[in-house]
This record gives structure tokens, C-alpha cells and sequence, in this order.
């Protein structure tokens, strides 16, 4: 059966990317890899998995807090398109539509193509009247994006939850953020979620479980370089280890090296110390002076800013910040101009 609101466009990632990624990552003292290459099809399975632990309390905290943004909704004229960064599961986004009943049309983002593209598919055959649009493609391509030929007559709303943004630096906060904000235009907003800063006491048990899921999904990565790669990590001599870093407010994920040995990868070989450790996850915990600052860098204003009721975690919504309207109205009028020559696709403004 053909969907007619149902479309797809893969930007994937060059597979290269990723042994690039690793060899480089891994030459370097301290060692690193990026968390984006944790979400193989294991990885996201073991994803699932954490998110339904005892001791994560972070995706059952954000659902609770998501019950409350009716209000908004009812504040906008327009239907609304929401773009969800990391968007492989359309499990938030079917929370998302029961508080925002004015959703037209869809645009989930992701790098794990397969899982995407399957999801949104159900949801496009569950919601006859939204219209989805499931784009393969890593969050930097998504500056060169013709978002106006989707978009226009929605408001664009940048849905980007659980803390995610957690994972970046600050200074890549903010340069996503300010591409964001062409994105959205000067009607849109984003829905942000943030981790909030906690006691330790349940910080550290919710990245270091006791049933070890998050151990095996920290280790996954390792299997997948083994899999995808054809390294030989003995994942045995690996172990899973968590540091805060208390002066950058940050949950530290690392695979410790058990003993000194060397893997093979594309013909190199990579030495570890006994005790040397791969950096493999930051996991940023925010304030609302946090979030509040890196908005107004990227042109955006803290508008809401919503929590439970013991300050776990927030769903911050961000306006676009007033200074900021002019000065970009150029940058989204000419991506508007580009796009409407790349893809024409009228038949799915709003309204039409
Ligand atoms: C998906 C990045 C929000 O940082 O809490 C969970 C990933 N890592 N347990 C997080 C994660 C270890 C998660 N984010």
C-alpha cells in the first residue's frame, strides 16, 4: 500500500565516516569516540532497555513533564511541523501529539536510516492526517536543508528531547543551536530537553546500573567496530567506568583498558596502557541559568521552562529572541529561495 503522507530522503553518511571517525578518535591521547556511533541496531535495542531502568530516571521524568504543553499549543495559528532531532523512534512523538493536538506534519532526523524510515512508516499509517517526512541524515547536513519548501505554512517547532544536547560541548551547543534558529525562522520555536544538575546519589547509579545495561550498551561499541570494522577488541578487557567531572557538570562515560594490549584495525595497530581509558560519552547536566545563556547566544529566548516536581529534569521552550528577528530573516528568505529550485513540493504546505 502506497502512503500519501509518507515520505522518505536519505542523506546517509558515508560508511568511511566512521572507520575515519574511529582510527582518528583512537591515535589520540586521551582516546575518544563519538556517542552518535553508539546507536547500531544493538545499541538502540540497548538504548530501549536503559530507558526502562530503575535508576534512569531521565526518559520516565521527560514523559511525565510532557503532559503539560497544552497551553502552548494553543497559542499558535498555525498547525504546527515538528522536525525531531534523533527521531528513530516515533515513541516521544507519539506522546508529543496527545499535549500539542495541532501537529501537521512531521519531520523526524536521524542517523540510523533502517530504524527511521520503518518507524515512521507505521506512524504515517496510524495518522492519516500528518504528514511525515523521515530524513536520513546526520545534524550538520541539516544547515544546507531546503526546510522552507517543507515547512512553509506550519510553524516550525525543533523538537530535540532527552537531554541529547547533553552530549555536546558548549561551543557545539551553541553552533547547533544558532543553526537551529535559521531553521525554525522567525515564527518557529524548539522544545528543548534538559537533564538537570542532581545529587550524585542519582546521577551516578543512572549511567552505572546494577543489572550492567548500560555497561553493555557503553561496550556495544566496541562490538560494533568488531562487527562493522573488522577490528578485534576483546571486549572482556574492557571495562565500563563512570567520572563526574564536577567542573564542567558532566557524567563522563569510559571503557578502561584491563591490561596493556594492542587491536588490530585497518591494518594499524592501536596500543592500550593497563588503565588507559576510551572517552566515550559526556552527558552535560544543565541549570536554567544553563539554558538560559546558551539561548541567548544563539538567538533564541527561554520562554517556558517546565519540570517535575523534583527538579529532575526540564522541557525548556525556546522562543526566537526579538534582537535576532531581522538580522536572520535574510539567511531564511534565501534558504527559502534555494529550496523551492531543489524540491518542489507544494502539494504539502499547509492547507493546500
Ligand atoms: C541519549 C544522550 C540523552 O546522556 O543520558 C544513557 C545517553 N548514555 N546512558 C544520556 C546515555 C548512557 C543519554 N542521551
Amino acid at each position: 500500500m502506497t502512503l500519501l503522507n509518507f515520505r522518505t530522503l536519505d542523506l546517509a553518511p558515508a560508511a568511511q565516516d566512521f572507520l575515519g571517525d574511529v582510527l582518528q578518535g583512537l591515535k589520540q591521547t586521551p582516546k575518544m569516540l563519538a556517542p552518535k556511533y553508539f546507536y547500531d541496531a544493538p545499541g538502540m535495542e540497548l538504548f530501549e532497555q536503559i530507558c526502562e531502568l530503575p535508576e534512569y530516571y531521565v526518559t520516565r521524568t521527560e514523559l511525565s513533564i510532557m503532559a503539560d504543553l497544552k497551553p502552548f499549543a494553543t497559542t499558535q495559528s498555525r498547525p504546527l511541523a515538528v522536525i525531531e532531532l534523533g527521531g528513530a523512534s516515533s515513541f516521544k512523538f507519539r506522546h508529543l501529539q496527545r499535549s500539542l493536538p495541532n501537529i501537521g506534519m512531521y519531520i523526524p532526523v536521524d542517523i540510523c536510516g533502517p530504524a527511521l524510515f520503518n518507524e515512521a512508516q507505521l506512524l504515517a499509517r496510524d495518522c492519516p492526517e500528518l504528514n511525515v517526512l523521515a530524513l536520513c541524515a546526520d545534524y550538520q547536513q541539516l544547515a544546507s536543508f531546503p526546510w522552507a519548501t517543507y515547512t512553509a505554512g506550519y510553524t516550525p517547532v525543533v523538537y530535540f528531547p532527552g537531554s541529547t544536547i547533553g552530549n555536546l560541548t558548549r561551543s557545539e551547543a551553541k553552533s547547533l543551536l544558532k543553526m537551529l534558529r535559521t531553521i525554525v525562522g522567525d515564527h518557529g520555536c524548539m522544545l528543548l530537553g534538559c537533564d538537570l544538575m542532581k545529587s550524585l546519589k542519582t546521577l551516578i547509579p543512572a549511567y552505572d546500573d546494577a543489572q550492567g545495561v548500560t555497561a553493555a550498551f557503553n561496550l556495544n561499541l566496541l562490538r560494533r567496530i568488531n562487527k562493522d570494522l573488522g577490528a578485534n577488541f576483546n571486549t572482556e578487557q574492557f571495562r565500563h567506568e563512570i567520572r563526574f567531572n564536577e567542573s564542567e557538570r558532566k557524567i563522563e562515560m569510559h571503557l578502561v583498558s584491563q591490561i596493556e594490549q594492542s587491536v588490530d584495525l585497518a591494518g594499524q595497530q592501536i596500543h592500550f596502557a593497563k588503565g588507559e581509558s576510551i572517552h566515550t560519552e559526556d552527558s552535560r547536566k544543565f541549570t536554567r541559568h544553563d539554558i538560559e545563556t546558551l539561548a541567548a547566544e544563539s538567538g533564541f529566548a527561554l520562554e517556558k521552562w517546565w519540570t517535575d516536581h523534583d527538579d529532575h529534569f526540564a522541557i525548556a521552550l525556546l522562543g526566537v529572541n526579538q534582537a535576532s528577528r531581522t538580522v536572520h530573516h535574510s539567511v531564511v528568505s534565501s534558504l527559502a529561495h534555494t529550496s523551492a529550485a531543489l524540491a518542489p513540493v507544494g502539494d504539502w504546505a499547509a492547507g493546500a
